[in-house]
């Protein structure tokens, strides 16, 4: 490697990227992605359909585009004890679309300090740009595509965000961590016989090895599902607030995981403190205050209340039933949906008479399926 480059990289790490690898742009084989849109297994995330010709071949995200520079930043948070709802380690920050966003924009000035680029160079994104950020950075030997399908890193487990610099600069490829046999992303290439995390999901969400189903995956149902959550899914999720961990958490390669520098992450560690009955009260005020600058002010109040409600329902803790009670008269037919859903889970035949009267005033043909057969 040249001596620019070398400075490159140590720039790079200096701005706060843990990890920063290259490889060379080329065409990605397009029969996985296409196989996962074609079984549906993108749920209602038709954006990844709209721009699966662009994953695949990013010289239509940037024409002349020849290296992308693939970037991780740790988020390992050592021990984190979560006694009630359980968060996402990543949500456990502000939003890291925008505190990596910073580092991004200082990344793009240093490649033109060093390399004379233009804005017009090269495109930086972090998780929301048409790339297959995994692939490109098992490709650069930033680690390897898991059989969870994470990209694993030797020295940072499953705890990386991911961001990838495409640029018309011609960058000299790392090697990946192993030779690999698709020449892209060869799912479990350092797993061996593991299937610790295929047998951990608490949901069945792996269609196979490195294939997640996202119509059974609780991040999804959590996260981007904005409407009612699966009543058949609704047990599996357990604890589980926003977004899921397990298959992240059970990876044996996480031993080797040092927590991170942060320099990139502003850590929200308090959200785990909101107790659910909390959470079940929340007004649109406090909402706002308390999840200022996170990515969960996407999920907007209605889709808390909705996840508080599954969690409250899978708890078993009949102290919750005011608070779900009153929500079996929100506003909002889809927080009603799943309160009476706890509710009728919580209580049982001991509430028939309660139930049997918020069901005559109910109109909604999705809140009034709720009532049919088991929670
Ligand atoms: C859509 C999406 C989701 C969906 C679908 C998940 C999925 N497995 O695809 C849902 C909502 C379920 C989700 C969940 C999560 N996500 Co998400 N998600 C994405 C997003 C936007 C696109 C992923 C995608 O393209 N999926 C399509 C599938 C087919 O591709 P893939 O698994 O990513 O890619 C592999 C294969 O396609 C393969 N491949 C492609 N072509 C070929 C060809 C050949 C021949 C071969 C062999 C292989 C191969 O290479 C890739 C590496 O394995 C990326 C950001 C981005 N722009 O990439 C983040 C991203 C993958 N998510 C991320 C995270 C953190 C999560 C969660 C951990 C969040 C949480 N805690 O709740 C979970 C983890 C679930 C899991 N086990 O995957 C991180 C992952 C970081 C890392 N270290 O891997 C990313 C990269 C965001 C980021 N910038 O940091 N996510
Ligand atoms: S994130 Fe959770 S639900 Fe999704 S595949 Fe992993 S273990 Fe299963
Ligand atoms: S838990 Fe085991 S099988 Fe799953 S990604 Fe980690 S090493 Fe691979």
């Amino acid at each position: 490697m040249d001596a620019r480059q070398q400075a490159l990289r140590q720039r790079l790490e200096t701005l706060g990227f843990d990890a920063v690898r290259i490889a060379r742009v080329e065409p990605v084989p397009g029969d996985r992605l296409h196989g996962w849109l074609a079984a549906g297994m993108h749920a209602d995330m038709a954006w990844m359909e709209r721009t699966a010709a662009k994953r695949l071949d990013p010289a239509l995200v940037l024409p002349g585009a020849r290296s992308v520079i693939m970037l991780g930043v740790n988020y390992a948070t050592g021990a984190l004890r979560q006694e009630g709802p359980v968060w996402a380690r990543y949500a456990l920050h502000e939003d890291y679309h925008d505190t990596m966003q910073a580092g991004l924009d200082a990344a793009g000035a240093v490649l033109g300090e060093l390399y004379g680029a233009g804005t017009d160079d090269y495109r930086a994104y972090v998780d929301t740009g048409p790339v297959l950020e995994r692939g490109w950075a098992a490709k650069a030997g930033l680690g390897f595509a898991g059989k969870n399908a994470m990209l694993i890193s030797r020295e940072h487990g499953n705890w990386l965000f991911l961001a990838a610099i495409l640029t018309r600069v011609e960058l000299e490829p790392d090697l990946p961590l192993r030779p690999q046999r698709s020449g892209f992303a060869d799912v479990g290439l350092l797993c061996g016989k593991c299937t610790r995390c295929l047998d951990a999901c608490p949901t069945q969400a792996f269609a196979a090895p490195g294939v997640v189903d996202a119509r059974r995956c609780i991040s999804y149902q959590t996260i981007e599902n904005k409407g009612i959550i699966p009543r058949g899914l609704r047990r599996g999720i357990g604890r589980h607030l926003y977004g899921c961990d397990v298959c992240l958490e059970v990876c044996p390669w996480n031993r080797f995981a040092r927590e991170g520098r942060r320099l990139l992450l502003t850590a929200r560690f308090d959200l785990p403190d909101l107790g659910l009955d909390e959470l079940l009260t929340m007004t649109p005020a406090r909402f706002a205050e308390v999840f200022r600058r996170t990515a969960i002010k996407r999920l907007k109040l209605r889709g808390l209340l909705r996840n508080a409600c599954v969690v409250a329902g899978n708890s078993g803790d009949p102290g919750l039933l005011p608070a779900l009670w009153r929500l079996t008269a929100h506003e909002l037919p889809l927080v009603r949906a799943h309160a009476v859903w706890a509710v009728r889970r919580l209580a049982g035949a001991a509430a028939a008479g309660e139930l049997a009267a918020v069901r005559a005033r109910e109109t909604d043909a999705e809140v009034l399926a709720e009532f049919a057969g088991e929670p």
